[in-house]
């Protein structure tokens, strides 16, 4: 089974002439905007990396591979590969006909002549696929939440490839990475599948992997799209990058794979072989918990530790690709030296870092030995995710008219400017309106409108390394649960309450405005003829009533500090 068979594998792109004359004509064809999922699937469907797919799955194959792993015809395939598109583009399409499928520039990739169209028993497809309906597996999640609800399937013809900007010497399609074993008299392969930066024990393991399989190595990392949270691809591909050098460069080398991972375990480390078997490698290693999602929403595992690879082999000969079991390796402190767990000599000191450990040290700004990584990895990793005292924030001061909260933001911001350090940006009620919402007024969907802005706006300053600083009343608990989302995408979001309650407002009235209100000269006052939803759960919240301005923002600062923030 070992020694591969490269010939080229079949591909679904025409010829140069008839691209030209298909997206020529395709201007008169309905046209599905693919998603970025449906891009990384429809690349390996055309480049051969699905082979032997020809096409997103039609009804038939679809029940098939949901319930027996296999298509219609008896191909071992784990993965639903499916057009998911919505219920008003399902309407105007019907079987027979052809669709463009187009990037989200609008360019043209592929031609689908679509011969089923169905609405899937989405709860089957998690249960089968998944092992679980479970919202907490990010497959599922992606299920329900963000794929289309009816799918339509057919046969496939490649006009043209996903364009990269990223990375492009480093990309290459089955036939390409093929042609290069070829050249190389590369005759064994293991290829290392991940979708996590690479520290020293992944080396020795891949190392030893390649050694044992007296095979050479190919580091195949995912850079389409991977678990949600994890190291953006940038960032490991640069890290990857450097770890590649500690590697003999005869017999390594490193290409990247534009898959959409769907984190399914067991069949999914099926389908990681098959996909491997296609780009010519001879050998695949998996490990414990392969393309594993975390924990479910009872907080147990979704599947076995070694469910992976005992799938695996159960089709192994199937697959056409040799598993070589991931050896967890461990540091052990006497030898300075990686051992696998089960190899660990006796009585010696095993030291080892988890993912969190190491997420919580790069968010503390902490040491990382040098025996777990390597300097130019650390460095990387370091300058994506700035320990939190360097990363961007928001504080979101909420609250009613008149309530104080412009006037402790402003008194916040000249506090957090003397300390230096990060950019400051006010993002004040009455500014906002006057700069950003000029057009807008005050009925509900107005003021969503109006703070989903700051949001995007406060979003981008904490992404680049701001602190935004907003002040709008902000009435309603979902907007504002919209915003922290917003923002907790690239730093930390503190909801601040300013409690001041209506009575003390009207009482201060410093704009007048409640005066006007009462006598309903002002429609749609907060706190007087329009709701306010008091937060339940924010930060912090702040009484403003015999308390000194000083003492309110000096609240916040106190609250940043303990949060890791700002440093005193
Ligand atoms: S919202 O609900 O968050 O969009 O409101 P916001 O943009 O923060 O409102 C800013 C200022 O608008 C004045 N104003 C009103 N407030 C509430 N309700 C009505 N109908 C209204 N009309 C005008 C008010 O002075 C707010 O200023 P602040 O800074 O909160 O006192």
């Amino acid at each position: 089974m070992s020694l591969p068979n490269l010939a080229p594998i079949p591909e679904l792109y025409v010829s140069y002439d008839s691209a030209q004359k298909l997206k020529h004509e395709a201007g008169d064809l309905p046209s599905w905007d693919l998603s970025p999922r449906q891009i990384c699937d429809l690349e390996l469907l055309m480049n051969g990396g699905f082979h032997p797919l020809k096409g997103f799955l039609t009804e038939a194959d679809y029940d098939c591979v949901v319930d027996t792993m296999r298509t219609a015809s008896g191909a071992l395939w784990p993965i639903p590969v499916t057009l998911d598109v919505s219920a008003k583009f399902a309407e105007g399409v019907e079987p027979g006909q052809d669709i463009a499928l187009r990037d989200q520039e609008g360019v043209i990739l592929a031609i689908l002549s679509v011969t089923d169209k169905w609405v899937p028993d989405k709860v089957r497809e998690a249960e089968r696929v998944f092992g679980a309906n479970d919202l907490a597996h990010p497959g599922v999640n992606y299920l329900h939440h963000v794929a289309g609800p009816v799918y339509l399937g057919g046969p496939v013809t490649g006009i043209q490839p996903p364009v990269h900007y990223d990375f492009r010497g480093r990309r290459d399609t089955p036939n390409e990475l093929r042609a290069y074993f070829r050249k190389l008299g590369w005759r064994k392969v293991v290829a290392f599948q991940t979708r996590n930066p690479l520290h020293r024990a992944h080396q020795e393991l891949t190392f030893r992997a390649a050694r044992e399989a007296q095979a050479n190595l190919l580091i195949h990392p995912v850079v389409g799209m991977t678990k949600p949270g994890d190291v953006d691809h940038f960032t490991r591909v640069r890290c990857y990058e450097a770890v590649l050098d500690k590697y003999p460069s005869a017999t390594t080398t490193m290409s990247l794979l534009n898959l959409a991972m769907r984190m399914a375990g067991p069949r999914e480390a099926v389908w990681h072989g098959l996909i491997r078997r296609n780009h010519g490698c001879t050998h695949f290693i998996v490990g414990r918990d392969h393309a594993g999602p975390g924990k479910n929403s009872r907080g147990k595992d979704f599947y076995g530790h070694y469910e992976a690879q005992e799938l695996f082999k159960k089709h192994e000969a199937e697959i056409g690709i040799e598993m070589v079991d991931f050896k967890h390796m461990v540091y052990v402190q006497e030898k300075a030296q990686y051992f696998p767990a089960n190899e660990v000599p006796d009585g010696g000191t095993v030291l080892d870092i988890s993912g969190t450990e190491l997420r919580r040290r790069l968010r503390e700004g902490l040491d990382i030995p040098d025996w777990f990584s390597f300097p130019e990895v650390v460095a990387e990793l370091r300058r994506t995710s700035p320990p939190r005292s360097k990363q961007g924030f928001t504080v979101f001061f909420t609250g009613l008219s008149g309530s104080g909260k412009s006037t402790i933001a402003n008194a916040l911001m000249v506090k957090l400017m003397e300390m230096g350090g990060r950019p400051v940006t006010l993002l004040d009620g009455d500014v906002v309106r006057k700069h950003l919402s000029s057009e807008l007024g005050f009925s509900k969907e107005h003021r969503d409108i109006n703070i989903r802005r700051i949001g995007y706006v406060a979003s981008e300053i904490t992404k680049n390394g701001g602190i935004a600083i907003c002040a709008p009343i902000a009435p309603y608990t979902a907007t504002r649960r919209a915003v922290r989302e917003m923002v907790e995408a690239f730093g930390a979001f503190i909801e601040v309450h300013v409690a001041t309650s209506v009575e003390e407002c009207e009482r201060r009235d410093r704009k007048g405005l409640y005066k006007l209100a009462r006598e309903g000269k002002i429609k749609e006052f907060t706190g007087i003829s329009d709701p306010y939803e008091v937060p339940e759960n924010p930060e912090l919240r702040v009484e403003t009533e015999n308390a000194e301005v000083d003492n309110c923002a000096h609240q916040v600062i106190l609250k940043l500090e303990q949060m890791g923030l700002i440093r005193a």
